[in-house]
């Protein structure tokens, strides 16, 4: 994987993301500085001119894209909430690392017609440039997407986020984004795209982010509904008989059509407003609610189009709460 012109920093395992939580995520769209980071082996520079990405496997014209390659191709913005789906050796643990951006890039259809992809072809596998060691595995940071997600339109070998340029620690120049899919999917200093006829065999697809179910395996893909409270924090000083509002973002792969919210740790619900999605946007729910003194623990739950709700505890995308003193 190593190429000329690269080079490596903070080895191992790093994540960083506001102190707040998700209590610091106020704006609609997620400036960079707030938007958590994560990268399994450490995160790798590699200059402009340096960087390529070859595309082979299953298909009539394999091809070697530069940098400059990519930005004469058609380009597109998306919105999308980008969201880490947790540690993959405890993936019941919710970790609620989350934001909303706007990514541009190629997309990953076009540059898989340009190299003319073989109909036998059902995964897409990419490989990010990087080395290392994670959990005691030496693997190259491999994922795969089935070939229909990877043809749609919102996944995008992206150059920009927020309208700058990727940064290196943001997996530039040049990164995978799969809108409405878990961030691990996303894979950052994308260096090679191969097209197969089966799943990509590595620890990245395997071994971690592999959620057991009764019938095997279930990948981390598409992301679960879910939804947070922003206002109040835990911090914040809330005062009692006085007018104030409760809101937060609600998100999954699919739009989210309804918001319940608990100011009574769940005994009694009441319905939310919610607002629209843009592509795959968060949306913002909200709550009017005038409080009386004392110890207050709030809840959130959402549903999806298709009635997919979020379970109480133990899973990533469990019922997030939030407790508040309501001071007289
Ligand atoms: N090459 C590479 N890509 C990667 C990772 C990695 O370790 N290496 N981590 C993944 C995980 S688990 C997440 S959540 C996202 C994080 O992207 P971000 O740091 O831009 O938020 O990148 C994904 N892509
Ligand atoms: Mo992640």
């Amino acid at each position: 994987m190593e190429r000329a012109g690269m080079q490596m920093t903070k080895k191992g395992f790093s994540f960083r993301g506001p102190d707040e939580g998700v209590h610091a995520l106020k704006t609609w769209i997620t400036p960079e500085d707030d938007l958590f980071l994560v990268t399994h082996m450490g995160f790798v520079e590699i200059s402009s001119e340096h960087w390529y990405l070859d595309i082979d496997g299953l298909l009539g014209n394999p091809m070697r894209l530069r940098l400059s390659d990519l930005q004469a191709m058609p380009q597109r913005e998306y919105m999308s909430f980008h969201e880490c789906a947790g540690s993959p050796l405890a993936p019941t643990v919710a970790k609620r690392r989350i934001g909303n951006v706007v990514w541009k890039g190629v997309p990953l259809s076009l540059v898989l017609e340009r190299a003319e992809i073989s109909s036998d072809a059902s995964y897409i596998w990419t490989s990010g440039l990087e080395w290392g060691e994670y959990a005691e595995v030496q693997e190259p940071y491999q994922k795969d997407l089935p070939v229909e997600k990877a043809l749609s339109q919102e996944v995008l070998l992206a150059l920009e986020i927020n309208g700058q340029p990727l940064t290196p620690e943001r997996g530039g120049p040049v990164r995978l984004v799969v809108p409405g899919w878990y961030g691990t999917n996303s894979v950052k200093w994308v260096g090679s795209i191969t097209a197969a006829n089966r799943r990509a065999s590595g620890a990245y697809t395997t071994r971690f982010y592999n959620d057991p179910t009764p019938s095997g395996g279930k990948p981390v893909w598409s992301v679960a509904p879910e939804s947070v409270i922003v206002s109040p924090s835990p911090y914040d000083p809330v005062l009692a008989d006085v007018p104030t509002r409760i809101w937060g973002w609600a998100w999954g792969d699919r739009e989210i059509s309804s918001v319940e919210v608990s100011v009574d740790g769940g005994d009694s619900w009441q319905r939310a407003t919610v607002g629209q999605r843009e592509d795959r946007s968060w949306q913002r729910f909200e709550l009017p609610w005038t409080p009386a003194s004392g110890p207050h623990l709030l809840l959130c739950r959402c549903t999806n189009e298709i009635g997919e709700g979020q379970p109480p505890s133990e899973a990533r995308n469990a019922v997030h709460s939030v407790e508040v003193q309501v001071r007289n």
